[in-house]
């Protein structure tokens, strides 16, 4: 049994008059407790965060494909640390780890960011830790977690450091979300955010669907859904999520030597999916934790494709570079279900979804796209400019592809985490 406390109320003038020396700490609980304000009341209505993560931000290097063309000074860096050859920036999970474990994670950012699952109506609660720039000191750049596309009731939380917090080095701060519109988002940083994006602080954010408790009728129990359809449209077997973003090497070379960069000259010499140039790509998953990771250590995610036979496959797409980008599949018949974490539905609940061999994304936005497994084999899923299919002009293929393998039924076994 639990007794509400009194609540004093406190008025605007109260709060201004006698907050002001309290405003620098962060965080309205403290401000309030701090002046004998009772704490803010709890109801059945704002029950505990159901999700607690913890996020640092900070530098660190990256692996492109050995076989790259070299482009000297900028690519490889010759700052970089024995098998890395490109500056970033990027987040990285550290849920979990105690103080002296997160700082020392400082220097060792992680691209693509971690991709994030919530659940439709489920409290978030990410605390951001900022913990500098090793390799630039000299900065001073806050960090912010933006979500892209989030209906956002409170402007603190949007991370757009202009109307609401960033977070300085060596600070903390709180974020609180409770996700409602199910479907694919992405995230990044928004301070100085053609840099900071660029740089590498970008990742994949989605929402499960309430529905995936309530299965349409006729559906197996523990059926999986990218929307509330209400018909099943939506069901898929596996799933898959793909960042495309681009690295111009020129811009991660002056961010590491202490130099400035015209972003007008825009001009990528890498183009990736999870943060990796093929075939990087289709190498398995990593953990920045393990060294024995290697190369890819800090670019753990990948993005290969492999099902069974008349698997339902969803591609969560998002394009948080400069450049639209055009997937294609040749074999395979690509059905676009949503758009931006909106199901292609009508007003008279007519599905309106698109079938084709290749999917547009601009930069910014998602899709959400559903196939059924073909016959077993090899499949491609490439970017259909054939210009962003190279290491920065070497011979072979390279940048925005990755494999779909396909095995006979019945060989693989149900999928538990996405992406594996
Ligand atoms: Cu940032």
């Amino acid at each position: 049994m639990s007794i509400e406390p009194p609540r004093r109320a406190m008025t605007r003038r109260a709060l201004l008059t006698g907050g002001v020396g309290a405003a620098a700490a962060i965080g309205a609980g403290r401000l309030l407790a701090a002046h004998g304000a009772a704490a803010p009341r709890r109801t059945a209505a704002a029950a505990a965060p159901a999700v607690e993560l913890h996020l640092a931000a900070t530098d660190g290097w990256a692996s492109m494909p050995p076989s790259s063309r070299p482009n000297l000074p900028f690519w490889p860096d010759s700052l970089a640390p024995s098998q890395l050859d490109l500056y970033v920036f990027g987040f990285r999970d550290v849920t979990g780890l105690d103080a002296a474990a997160v700082t020392a994670q400082r220097g060792k950012a992680q691209v693509s960011a971690p991709t994030l699952g919530f659940d439709e109506g489920v409290d978030i609660k990410l605390t951001l830790s900022n913990l500098g720039l090793s390799q630039r000191p000299d900065l001073t750049d806050g960090h912010t977690v933006h979500w892209h596309g989030f209906q956002n009731a409170i402007p603190l939380f949007d991370g757009v450091p202009e109307l609401s917090i960033s977070v300085p080095i060596g600070r903390d701060f709180t974020y609180f979300y409770r996700p409602r519109d199910p479907g694919t988002y992405m995230y990044h940083c928004h301070f100085e955010d053609v840099e900071h994006v660029q740089m590498g602080m970008t990742g994949l954010v989605y929402v499960r669907p309430v529905q995936n408790a309530h299965p349409v009728a006729g559906d197996p129990a523990g059926s999986r859904y990218a929307y509330n359809d209400g018909d099943g449209s939506t069901r898929y077997d596996r799933e898959f999520g793909m960042l495309l973003n681009e690295v111009w090497a020129e811009a991660h070379y002056r961010d590491a030597h202490i130099q400035t960069t015209d972003w007008t000259d825009y001009a990528p010499s890498f183009w990736t999916i999870n943060g990796r140039s093929y075939p990087d790509t289709v190498a398995p998953n990593g953990d920045p934790m393990t060294p024995a990771a290697g190369r890819l250590r800090y670019q753990p995610n990948s993005s290969l494709v492999t099902a069974n036979e008349g698997d339902r496959v969803l591609l969560r797409l998002a394009n948080l570079g400069y450049q639209s980008h055009n997937l294609a599949a040749d074999g395979i018949e690509l059905t676009t279900v949503a758009k931006d974490a909106t199901l292609l539905v009508g007003r008279d609940a007519s599905t309106h979804f698109e079938t084709g061999n290749s999917v547009e994304i601009a930069p910014g936005e998602s899709r959400d796209v559903l196939f059924t497994a073909p016959a077993p084999g090899t499949y491609l899923l490439y970017d259909r400019h054939l210009a962003f299919l190279t290491n920065g002009g070497a011979g072979g293929y390279g940048g925005q592809l990755t494999e779909i393998r396909v095995s006979p039924r019945g060989t693989r076994p149900a999928q538990t985490t996405p992406n594996t």
